[in-house]
């Protein structure tokens, strides 16, 4: 019997050879494997099954690693929640993805507790303390992984839509399998690499291009539990490789200490997640002269394509097709069009929505990504805009639609516009423009204030603009575009 991703992920480390490196805390594959069997142990005792759901709202820690990976090991569906999770949204996802179990830090039971349906609630708090750890300490550390094939589901992953409420993209063991194997070999991934991780392990790069890409490799990672440039800088002498989003490299650029002796022992340094400038490409390069390898992927897809690692890497494109993912710009060559994907590492469809999900895959099978691109007579693939209204902040997403539904809700408040504008720091920041009931005493912190129940703190207007009126075209849709370059 196997389990399809659960034995690929363990197949290449040596039971000796150290995979994490979480300060104070070093763990071989024979230690990850050991503590992975007691997770397993504990979650069966709990009643979780094959095919049962897993909703793990845990700060990253190298337990939650260990809860991933338990998951898998018994035929599970992992379902990662990001901690800035308010109970509103919580409530949405609880109620969709209908978890048995639910794992959170104990400050966050009493809330989850009357929200949660027929799932059990059990606790890991961000040192990987907790009823869960406390339950896998007595468990054996032995476990025969359930058997998993290729096309049963590993993980369901929360993206935001651009019309209504979440969806929930379904992984496959061989999804998963396929886009990690395949970046393990495209950047060269071997035993002795080391990846500073210092991403969230909530969404699919932190989780699965990062964790899962390592371990396909036998390699290990420095874990870290958010991104702060000291640290990172403090560990690159013993590291090789960085994954991160483009707000990590220019918080690198803004420190003093990236110079071309601080990453001299590095030799990669990937960004995605949203576009990188073309400017930080070229500081990066001055300053250290590594040239950064840009890639593009989405949560429904995985990877999708890369800059080479021998080939030239060209800033401002996202490179070429993964070796066995097709991709296709639907517009004559060389204009823009909408991306669309296919290949093994496109997902199952959105769970329990099957309209969606056939809205979204043309008739012969690709899958219609929403980015706009062109490729050019070399192949490479450049993202040129966006089809769907998304903001991407940080390297997360925050639709419009979502905060202008909350916004329009608020007393005082007649309409709103919800747009991203260029920031330094972030890419883009979530900027709200509305238009206030006659005499209504609104102001910016009281917007923002009443938000901070129903929404995640990344997805706050970073700024509210009073407006008279939105500027509207002949077909009464707001211009945004309009909006941006008034404000911008
Ligand atoms: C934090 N805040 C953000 C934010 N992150 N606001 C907007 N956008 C963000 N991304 C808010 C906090 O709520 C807080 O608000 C204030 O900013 C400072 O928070 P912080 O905790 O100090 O921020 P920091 O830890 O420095 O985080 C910034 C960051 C982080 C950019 C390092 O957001 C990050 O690691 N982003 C990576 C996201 C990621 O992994 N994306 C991949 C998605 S998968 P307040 O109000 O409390 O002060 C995907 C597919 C693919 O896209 O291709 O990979
Ligand atoms: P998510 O839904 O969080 O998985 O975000 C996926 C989206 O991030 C894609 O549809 C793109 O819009 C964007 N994205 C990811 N990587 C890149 C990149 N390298 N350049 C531009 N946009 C990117």
């Amino acid at each position: 019997m196997t389990n399809y991703l659960f034995d690929r992920l363990f197949a290449a480390g040596h039971p000796d050879a150290i995979v994490i490196d979480a300060a104070g805390q070093t763990l071989t594959y024979g230690d990850l494997d050991r503590a992975v069997a007691r997770y397993a142990n504990a979650l069966t005792s709990l009643g979780v099954k094959p095919g049962d759901r897993v909703g793990a709202q845990v700060e990253k820690s190298v337990a939650n690693v260990v809860l991933y990976l338990a998951t898998i090991r018994i035929g599970a569906v992992f379902l990662p929640l990001n901690t800035a999770y308010t109970p509103a949204e919580m409530t949405y996802f609880i109620g969709d993805a209908e978890p048995a179990l639910i794992v959170c830090d104990p400050s966050a039971t009493a809330t989850l507790a009357p929200i949660a349906n027929a799932a059990r609630i059990v606790t890991l708090d961000a040192s990987g303390e907790g009823g869960l750890a406390d339950l896998a300490a007595g468990c054996s550390d032995r476990f025969d992984a359930v058997a998993r094939a290729a096309t049963d589901l590993a993980a369901i992953c929360y993206t935001s839509g651009t019309t209504g409420r979440s969806k929930g993209a379904m992984l496959t063991h061989g999804n998963l399998a396929s886009n990690a194997e395949t970046l393990k070999d495209l950047w060269r991934f071997t035993v002795d690499d080391v990846l500073i991780h210092a991403l969230p392990i909530y969404h699919v790069h932190g989780l699965f291009v990062a964790i899962n890409t390592v371990m396909m490799a036998g390699a290990s990672m420095i874990f870290q539990p958010r991104f702060d440039a000291d640290a990172v800088l403090a560990v690159m002498p013993r590291a090789t490789t960085l994954m991160g989003v483009p707000t990590f490299y220019t918080r690198l650029l803004a420190h003093p200490g990236l110079t071309r002796e601080a990453t001299a022992a590095m030799r990669l340094f990937i960004s995605g997640s949203a576009p990188l400038l073309a400017q930080t490409h070229a500081e990066f390069h001055a300053r250290t002269g590594h040239v950064i390898l840009e890639r593009y992927g989405m949560t429904e897809t995985g990877m999708n394509t890369s800059n080479p690692y021998d080939g030239a890497r060209i800033a401002g494109t996202v490179g070429l097709p993964l070796p066995g993912v097709s991709v296709r710009v639907a517009a004559p060559a060389g204009e823009i069009g909408v991306v669309e994907v296919k290949g093994p590492n496109v997902f199952a469809g959105y769970w329990r929505n099957p309209q969606k999900t056939a809205a979204e895959f043309r008739a012969d099978g690709w899958f219609i990504t929403g980015d706009l691109g062109r490729v050019d007579d070399n192949g490479y693939l450049s993202i040129v805009g966006r089809g769907k209204d998304l903001i991407i902040s940080g390297g997360l997403n925050v639709y419009p639609k979502e905060i202008e539904t909350e916004l329009d809700a608020l007393p005082g408040v007649i309409e709103s516009a919800v747009i991203g504008l260029p920031h330094t720091d972030l890419g883009e920041a979530v900027i709200a423009v509305v238009v206030a009931t006659p005499g209504a005493t609104l102001d910016e912190t009281a917007v923002i204030s009443a938000l901070t129940s129903r929404l995640a703190r990344f997805k706050l207007p970073k700024k509210v603009i009073f407006v008279a009126d939105l500027p509207r075209n002949a077909m009464g849709k707001v211009q945004k575009a309009l909006l941006r370059d008034r404000y911008g």
